[in-house]
């Protein structure tokens, strides 16, 4: 005599391998993991400090130029999702180093691409005919298919953090590329003009701000850490942030980045943060000052100046500074804006 109940699991389970032949599959055996009651992510908490991550650079610097790598850039994969390129579920991050006299060859994709500047200064980039000088702490934007091509005319090595929407664009399958015939591409307009034009609070007058990417595409540090100083004197700090400010195109008031939102934040010396959760998992790059954060329960990541690290879609994170600290940091708001499913929790604050 069968029991009725294995006798059912047994019709189930012949079911389920006969319409698997079909490409078919009983949703009710999944429908728990597909929508969950919150975000369940295998992104987890990380840190990376940036001494371990330049003495790695240097020696890849040793073993490979720019020109043969194309990038010459150390992947920061999220250890809960090794093997795939991603700092977060949908964006990628990377230390990339050029060396005094390197060139990094001109190419373009559809890809969105931000620069966050560690180390060294009098690098540039190049832009859609228009080069930049990179300082520490400047954020600079490469649009999507965008000919972009950087060099070192400095005399010591330049660090940056590359952030794009790589494993975004690979979901939606949309990913084009091209090399161009030179390794650096003309220059077309003078060093400052998009500043100029578009960065003066001042738009050429039939501008028609098409959206997508800010036409300022170099933010320098030196007038943020200026406006975040002028500010720091009204005292209006925000229990979860601090004094915690968005990049933005100038031409629209959105985001400066169609699908990666940037951000800069002051914590004064001594500040300790409320925890706060947001559905967009967040890079965090101190560059000055240092401190630490809590993420989630019990991770806890002592960091300072030039380190990096990631706190995950919806877990709680708290910052302590210790000395007064500037904290740059990016991640996908825009697209969860736009599809209206960005949420946070301020929990009483
Ligand atoms: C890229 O174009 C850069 O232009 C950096 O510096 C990192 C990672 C994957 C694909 C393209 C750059 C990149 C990249």
């Amino acid at each position: 005599m069968t029991n009725p109940a294995t006798h059912r699991d047994a019709a189930r389970h012949a079911f389920y391998e006969r319409i698997s032949t079909q490409n078919l599959t009983p949703l009710w055996l999944s429908l728990a993991n597909l929508v969950t009651p919150e975000p369940r992510s295998p992104c987890q908490p990380a840190a990376w400090r940036f001494a371990d991550i330049r003495a790695a650079m240097m020696e890849a610097g040793g073993l490979i130029s720019a020109k043969e790598a194309e990038r010459r850039v150390l992947v920061l994969e999220n250890p809960g999702l090794r093997g795939q390129s991603k700092i977060t579920t949908d964006l990628y991050a990377g230390v990339q180093l050029v060396l005094p006299g390197e060139v990094a060859p001109a190419h373009r994709h559809t890809q969105s691409a931000l620069r966050f500047v560690l180390e060294g200064t009098g690098a540039h980039t190049t832009v859609n005919g228009e080069r930049t000088i990179m300082h520490e702490g400047d954020f600079i934007i490469t649009p999507p298919w965008a000919w972009h091509d950087h060099g070192n005319e400095s005399p010591d090595p330049v660090f940056w953090l590359d952030g794009l929407d790589i494993p975004l664009v690979q979901f939606l399958d949309a990913s084009f590329m091209q090399h161009h015939q030179e390794d650096e591409q003309p220059l077309t307009r003078p060093v400052g003009d998009a500043e100029a034009r578009f960065g003066a609070n001042l738009l050429p007058v039939d501008h028609k701000g098409k959206g997508g990417t800010s036409p300022v595409f170099n933010y320098p540090f030196a007038r943020t850490r200026e406006a975040l100083e002028h500010m720091r004197k009204a005292s209006e700090w925000d229990p979860c942030h601090g004094l915690k400010m968005r990049y933005t195109n100038p031409a629209t008031g959105q985001h400066a980045m169609a699908t990666i939102g940037t951000f800069v934040q002051l914590l004064p010396r001594g500040f300790v943060t409320a925890a706060y959760r947001a559905t967009d998992a967040t890079v965090f790059a101190p560059i000055e000052g240092k401190g630490r954060s809590i993420i989630g329960d019990d991770f806890v990541v002592e960091w300072q100046k030039r380190d990096i690290f990631v706190v995950p879609s919806w877990k709680h994170v708290r910052h302590e500074a210790e000395d007064d600290a500037v904290l740059f940091s990016f991640s996908d708001r825009p697209v969860q804006e736009a599809l209206h499913l960005f949420r946070e929790d301020r929990g009483n604050a």
